[in-house]
């Protein structure tokens, strides 16, 4: 399925091997990975479409379904379970509702699924069209970085800040620096580094293929990653694909703040879902590097409009900042998604 602006292979999790070991095995012959072309499997090669959804009922009061996300290494054999994807979680409902894990009434025409986040400890409530009981894919939203358009599934998140690194702000403070660089060390949903873009020396504009081609810039990027790791609670962060690096800059094309991501190593075409929540945070937060280049009055209806390389992404997040320690009211997002394919994957043997 197509989740957002990234693409992933979506199980039932009894499907697949319940040892972990055997399991990661699987699914990197499944994507045809170590090998930077994928070649041998149904991974795009590239991270954002290397992903796997493993979707099962909930046996919790809170939520319908139990949603594990794995990233699978591309030119690496890692499968990591150290992060969340927002896009990908964007196809975890509709695939549900497709695999009878959820019940829907066949009347319906919209349908409200809950969904706890495994990797991260809360709970997101995914809200779409049905026709017939069946999830409604076609639709008129469009998102940046997908052609055409789709029907919206809206994403509301409970609690999500400090899924990862304990608390929103893992090191208590709102700017740290970190080899001569200010930057914040956030978690609302996605460990991410935001910084100023001028700060690296860039100017926050460029293409992510000329950012990938800049050695200085991403040796002092993996220098700054993995110094913030361990004190973002994350622990050695050298194998890990969190933190995300944000780099931002003023706005250029109507939007509130500019981005750039490193996720950590390839540079987003885009920006993550719980990733742009993150950075939206962290520039409505007083004081913070982001927010000296937030648009004046950005934030006030409860919305932050990221752009990045391939057009712009709403973020709704409302932090209040009046507590010694911010707090997040709440965070949602809209998405699309669509069935792009079902059947039988043959893994290499
Ligand atoms: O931040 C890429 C993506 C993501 C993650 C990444 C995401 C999120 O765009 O919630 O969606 O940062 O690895 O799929």
């Amino acid at each position: 399925m197509r989740g957002g602006t990234s693409k992933g292979a979506y199980f039932v999790a009894d499907e697949l091997p319940a040892d972990q070991t055997e399991r990661d095995d699987l699914l990197l012959r499944v994507m045809g990975s170590p090998d930077p072309r994928q070649i041998d499997g149904i991974g795009g090669a590239h991270p954002l479409t290397s992903k796997v959804a493993v979707v099962r009922r909930s046996d919790r009061d809170d939520a319908d379904v139990d949603y594990l996300f794995l990233q699978v290494g591309v030119d690496t054999d890692v499968v990591t379970d150290q992060q969340n994807c927002g896009n990908i979680l964007a196809g975890v409902a509709p695939f549900a509702v497709e695999r009878g894990l959820v019940e829907v009434d066949p009347g319906a025409t919209t349908a409200d699924v809950r969904i706890y986040m495994v990797n991260t400890g809360s709970i997101a409530t995914a809200s779409f069209p049905m026709l017939d009981g069946a999830p409604r894919y076609e639709g008129d939203t469009s998102i940046d970085g997908v052609p055409g358009t789709a029907a919206a599934v809206r994403l509301d998140f409970e609690d999500i800040a400090g899924g990862s690194c304990g608390s929103l702000l893992p090191t208590g403070k709102v700017v740290d620096v970190i080899d001569g660089v200010e930057l914040t060390m956030i978690d609302n949903g996605m460990p991410v580094v935001v910084m100023r873009a001028a700060d690296l020396g860039i100017a926050g504009t460029e293409t992510p293929a000329e950012l990938e081609a800049d050695d200085l810039l991403r040796a002092r990027l993996e220098s700054i990653r993995l110094q913030a790791g361990p004190l973002m609670r994350l622990g050695d962060v050298t194998a890990a694909t969190v933190p995300k690096m944000t780099m931002v800059s003023e706005p250029t094309s109507g939007g509130d703040i500019s981005t750039r991501t490193f996720i950590p190593h390839r540079c987003h075409e885009a920006i993550g879902v719980l990733g742009a929540v993150s950075v939206s945070t962290a520039a409505l937060l007083p004081g913070s590097p982001a927010s000296t280049v937030l648009r004046s009055g950005a934030g006030s209806d409860g919305t932050v409009t990221c752009e990045h390389p391939t057009g712009s992404f709403i973020a709704k997040v409302e932090v209040d900042s009046s507590a010694a320690l911010p707090a997040v009211r709440r965070a949602g997002i809209i998405r699309t998604a669509r069935k792009l394919m079902d059947g039988t994957v043959f893994p290499r043997s």
